[in-house]
Parts: C-alpha cells; sequence; structure tokens
C-alpha cells in the first residue's frame, strides 16, 4: 500500500538513537515529516500527556494522518510499507528473516552496551565507571563477531540491498564508534568496519546522525 504522506509526525529527540533509526527510514523514503521535540531526560519529565502516545515514557512515538504507533520496528516497517520509494524489506524470505533478526539482536544485546556502558560512559559522564566500560566491550565484541558472521560477503547487512537493519544500526554504532574504545573495537571487525566507511556518508544517515 502506498498512502499520501500528508502528515508525518515524530515525538522525540534529534539526540536519540530510537528517533534517529525512524528518521533514517524516512529519509530513506524521501518523506517529510514534523519532529516535535520530547526530550525523555529532561528535568522537568515528559510533556503531561506524552504517555498517551507512548505508555512506556520512551521515544520515539510516530503520527501519520491521525494513525499513531509506537514501538521503532514497527514504526520503522510501517514507514516502508505505507510510502513509495526503495522497498527496505529484502525480498527474499531468508533476508527478511535475517533482517528482523539483526534488528531484535541490535535492540536485546546491541544497543546497551555499546550506547549506554560505551558510548555514555565515556563521553557523557563527568566520573566515568570504567568497569561498566569493559564489561559493555566485552558484549559489543561479542555482538560485532556474531554480526560479522551474518553480514558474510554481503554488502549491506541483510543482503544487497540496504534494508531497516542498516537504518537500525547506523546511529548505535554512530556513538559507539565516537567513543575511543569503541572505534578501536570497531577496527577488530573488518566486516562491520567496511560497512560502515561504506553508509556512515549516505545522505539519510547523514542528515540523521548529525542532527
Ligand atoms: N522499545 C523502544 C525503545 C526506545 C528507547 O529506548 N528510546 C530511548 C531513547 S533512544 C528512551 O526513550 N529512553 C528513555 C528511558 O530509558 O527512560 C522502541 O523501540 O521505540
Amino acid at each position: 500500500m502506498s498512502v499520501s504522506n500528508s502528515s508525518v509526525t515524530v515525538y522525540g529527540a534529534a539526540y536519540s538513537v530510537y528517533v534517529r533509526i525512524v528518521r533514517i527510514a524516512l529519509g530513506e523514503k524521501g518523506v517529510s515529516y514534523t519532529l516535535v521535540p520530547v526530550d525523555v531526560f529532561a528535568d522537568d519529565g515528559l510533556p503531561p500527556d506524552y504517555l498517551s502516545r507512548q505508555p512506556f515514557g520512551r521515544i520515539p512515538a510516530f503520527e501519520h494522518d491521525g494513525f499513531c504507533l509506537y514501538e521503532t520496528s514497527a514504526i520503522t516497517r510501517y514507514i516502508d510499507e505505507a510510502f513509495s520509494g526503495p522497498s527496505l524489506q529484502p525480498p527474499t524470505l531468508h533476508q527478511r528473516a535475517r533482517m528482523n533478526q539483526i534488528i531484535a539482536m541490535l535492540d536485546n544485546y546491541g544497543y546497551v552496551p555499546m550506547v549506554w556502558d560505551v558510548y555514555v560512559q565515556r563521553l557523557e559522564r563527568e566520573a566515568v565507571d570504567e568497569a561498566r566500560i569493559v564489561a559493555g566491550l566485552a558484549k559489543a565484541r561479542i555482538f560485532m563477531k556474531a554480526l560479522s558472521t551474518l553480514i558474510g560477503t554481503n554488502h549491506f547487512l541483510a543482503g544487497g540491498e540496504f534494508s531497516l537493519a542498516d537504518c537500525h544500526f547506523a546511529p548505535m554504532l554512530d556513538l559507539f564508534a565516537k567513543a575511543p574504545d569503541g572505534a578501536d573495537l570497531l577496527c577488530e571487525f573488518a566486516t562491520v568496519h567496511d560497512w560502515w566507511e561504506r553508509v556512515k556518508s549516505r545522505p539519510s544517515i547523514f542528515a540523521a546522525t548529525t542532527a
């Protein structure tokens, strides 16, 4: 189905990994949208009505012509299917399964070690918890090894075309590689390193990660 993109709204903050994932998917599809600022870490808390959009208090939330949605994986699949433009889900059953596997791995095993344990601790905290960084790097190494195996000789994460898995990983790796510890670990995994070199200046990724 392809429907009008007359009114698309993303609720969240430009710094957020998960908001960036949604913005990359919208960028790939060429969909214009409004970003309504919601700072989930603001001292005065969330806007009073925000929990009606996202009951768990996370960002992003999404609305398209009155249809409201939360959970980034659901949002990006909706974006891919609702709007015309290049498909962000691979054509074959096995590649789609691989894409979904990588997205689940990122949510469950990649995000916290790479972003919270390494990037945030190293670059966003005055009192750095070195033990947490060491533990995060160990988990990130397991993740990178598993991901390298899955990428194999693919040009993109789930096959020959850019997919929702690439949208999902880019903002996490962008932050991870900003930390010197993360950049060093990335250099140990040539497959992932080379993928990042290929995609990091892609317009949708560059726009979302420098916003
Ligand atoms: N399962 C959510 C996760 C979103 C998420 O964790 N967003 C972060 C910002 S990148 C957040 O809202 N964190 C607030 C918190 O942990 O309290 C999704 O897929 O949308």
